[in-house]
């Protein structure tokens, strides 16, 4: 038998251990394990086997590495239902995180036993997919179908204490897996429990499955898995027959399966767990970090302020004059009553945070003490020339000092102080206590282990880490003033705005371009169009200025009522400004433009190719290491939709060939704007794809 399930008899109980860690998921050698374990406890004449994972968890679900690939034998559904059919009391006991496949093994068990710290859930469709070993037929038999359609089609974790009362689990008891696995198992076989197959029970009753259908599929924005999900379930209840009803989730799995969206999702998932691993810095130790600074305390001072005081560390505020101090202890306490009001922190716990842990400064020299301080100025060279000058002069030796600008040059920042070394970029996003994007960015000085204190603290904050080079924008705001401007030349040749959020909308953004800058205020984009002016456009760049005439008769969007959109009865009520289209039809007529009509497939083909030739780049040059970093990137920070995985996996999944020939078509409009990535020629060229680089990276 294979090592990964341990099989161990004792007295009339066969105890069947899972051994693959981390997570001991279900790969083969563990179905063949389980299966094999099986046979030899019912030829050896046991009356009950016990079910348990070694290590953190019980079976995390499938192997998901193993999907795409040929499966082996025993398929996971066939496992199930031979558990299930197993002549001997089979129990469960669950610790850590029995999810998907995980617990629909659980399911064919006849009795499960959990801790109180276990979690369980069905996350498929987070990964594209639906529960394919029974989970969709299972669950509802023993949690009833609305439990059953919330659990699968959010995919969220459910605690042991929920479990028991949605009857998923039976029993909940402290003590390691194995021997309150064993004492459960003993108890049944005493008092002459019988099996209790859940695949013999009877199908639940059905509800409304059209109006569960719609309202997932519109939740998911085009997400297919949730709502195909619904589908299997409802062929719990509507089947003639459990085995039909298998027969049905099975169908509808091998769809999802097949589905470009999965790719997109598992992309996403190995994304994610990649992206904070950087070779430079294995075995790197970041420096201590306890007590930290922020230096200005608007909205985005205030929000890194808000998400160090949740993680734990202590902060210093610094700002200009005691006033303006009190009043970012005041963002900080908006802030922070939001993760009360949610139940996430106490009364209790919120004063100490306002009172003990955060203090109000207006003195550099309170930063003395800091290990790391964090600049949130005006993005102005200059003025975070200065605020550097003076960290220089007040910080402890090996303090880190990071700025958070978004776009200026971090080794010219660097330059100004003595201690380079200790100088790096923390990128954060807006609301900088919610967003989950943290861009680490590397100046050329900066030490390894200043990188690794930028991602322990993403780590403690919570963030998804990328690491970036320096650049204009780094990774993100680099790639999304490309895109943007694509879109600016689109309504220029005669889509409009309206046109292209609906779109990209429907391409599963969450927000389209121009409600995007609506909601973060169009004077941002104005500000930088002037910089970019100032700093002379290159004579062949394209400009309008119908945008720079709005934000002149005051509308920046939501904070002042109209922008792109009139946001009169309410941010998502939003409706077109009536003044924007005349303002784009003069630009359009003084440029001596005649507009023509964009298709929706259009719009999104270009925007999506600028993004992508944009972040080629970005590779190419080494600001982003591998096309891993731009996805998870675009993913958290940039609403880009998950389930197509970030714009680099979708253009390996176009086809590099077919975007490359695109974007050379374009080229013969606007030579300028469409110059292809030499990384994206190359590609082309040998044959690759940008997840070959991956993989070559990772490996
Ligand atoms: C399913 O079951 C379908 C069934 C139907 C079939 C018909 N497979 O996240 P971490 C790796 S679908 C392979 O850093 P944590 C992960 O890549 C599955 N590998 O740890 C990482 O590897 P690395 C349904 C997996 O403690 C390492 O384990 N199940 C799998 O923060 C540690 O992971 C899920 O969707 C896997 N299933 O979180 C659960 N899971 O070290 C997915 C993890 O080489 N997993 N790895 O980078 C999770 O949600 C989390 O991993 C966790 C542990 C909560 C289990």
């Amino acid at each position: 038998m294979p090592e990964a399930i341990g099989y161990e008899r004792v007295g009339d109980i066969v105890i069947l251990a899972a051994d693959n860690p981390p997570v001991n998921a279900l790969g083969h050698a563990v179905r063949q394990g389980l299966a094999d374990g099986l046979d030899r406890a019912e030829a050896e004449g046991a009356r009950g086997v016990l079910i348990y994972g070694t290590g953190r968890t019980f079976f995390a679900g499938a192997d998901i590495r193993e999907f795409g690939k040929p499966p082996k034998e025993p398929h996971l559904p066939e496992l199930c239902n031979r558990i299930e059919a197993s002549p001997l009391l089979v129990v469960s006991a669950l610790h850590g995180t029995a999810l998907g496949g995980g617990l629909e093994v659980a399911l064919s068990t006849h009795y499960r036993i959990a801790v109180p710290q276990a979690k369980v859930g069905l996350p498929e469709v987070h990964l594209g997919i639906l529960p394919g070993a029974g989970g969709t037929q299972r669950l509802p038999r023993v949690a009833g179908v609305e439990a059953a359609l919330d659990m699968i089609t959010t995919g969220r974790h459910v605690r042991a204490d929920e479990a028991l009362r949605l009857g998923v689990i039976d029993r909940v008891a402290e003590g390691e897996p194995r021997e309150i696995g064993l004492s459960y198992l003993r108890e049944l076989l005493d008092e002459g429990a019988s099996r209790r197959p859940v695949g013999e029970m009877p199908a639940p009753a059905p509800v409304d499955f059209d109006a569960v259908y719609a309202a997932v599929l519109k939740k998911g924005r085009g997400q297919l898995s949730p709502a195909t999900a619904v589908r299997a379930v409802q062929a719990a209840c509507e089947a003639e027959s459990f085995a039909a009803g298998l027969k049905r989730e099975r169908e509808l799995f091998m769809e999802l399966m097949n589905s470009d969206q999965r790719e997109g999702l598992i992309h996403a998932f190995f994304a994610d767990r990649a992206v904070g691993k950087l070779p430079e810095l294995e075995g790197v130790a970041p420096r201590p970090l306890a007590a930290i600074g922020v230096i200005g305390g608007g909205t985005m001072g205030a929000g890194i302020a808000t998400a160090a005081l949740l993680s734990g560390l202590t902060v210093t505020m610094l700002e200009m004059t005691p006033e303006a101090a009190e009043a970012a202890k005041g963002r900080i306490e908006g802030n922070l009553s939001g993760a009360l009001k949610r139940g996430k922190l106490t009364s209790q716990q919120f004063d100490t945070l306002t009172t003990k842990a955060l203090t109000l400064a207006t003195d550099y020299a309170a930063l003395s003490e800091a290990d790391l301080v964090i600049e949130a100025v005006f993005e102005d060279m200059e003025v975070k020339k200065q605020v550097f000058t003076k960290l220089d002069a007040v910080c402890k030796p090996g303090a880190v000092l990071a700025s958070n600008t978004s776009y200026l040059d971090i080794n010219q920042i660097a330059a100004v102080t003595s201690r380079p070394q200790d100088v790096l970029g923390l990128h954060f996003f807006s609301p900088a206590h919610v967003m989950k994007l943290l861009e680490v960015v590397i100046a050329d000085e900066t030490a390894p282990d200043v990188a690794a204190t930028g991602f322990a603290l993403g780590k403690r904050l919570g963030k998804v880490s990328v690491r970036a080079g320096v650049c204009d924008g780094f990774i993100g705001n680099r790639i999304l003033s490309v895109y943007r401007t694509c879109a600016d030349h689109m309504i220029l040749d005669g889509a409009s705005p309206y046109e292209i959020d609906e779109a990209l909308e429907e391409f599963g953004f969450a927000m389209g371009p121009f409600a995007v800058a609506d909601l973060a205020g169009l004077d941002i984009g104005w500000a930088v169009r002037k910089r970019k002016r100032a700093e002379a456009l290159d004579p062949r760049a394209r400009d309008s200025a119908y945008a720079d005439k709005l934000c002149e008769a005051g509308h920046f969007g939501q904070k002042t009522g109209k922008g792109y959109y009139d946001y009169a009865a309410g941010a998502k009520a939003r409706v077109p400004n009536p003044e924007v289209m005349p303002l784009i039809e003069a630009e359009r007529a003084q440029q001596g433009i005649t507009p023509r009509a964009f298709s929706k497939d259009e719009i999104v083909r270009r925007y999506m190719a600028a993004m992508v030739n944009e972040a080629a780049k970005v590779v190419g040059e080494g600001i982003a290491r591998r096309p891993l970093d731009v996805d998870v990137t675009l993913l958290y920070g940039y609403g880009f939709p998950r389930y197509r995985g970030g714009p680099l996996k979708w253009a390996d999944m176009q086809g590099l060939p077919e975007l490359l020939a695109d974007i050379k078509r374009w080229a013969a409009e606007d030579a300028y704007f469409w110059q292809p990535a030499p990384l994206l020629e190359q590609l082309v060229a040998e044959g690759r794809s940008f997840d070959d680089l991956n993989k070559e990276a990772v490996s």
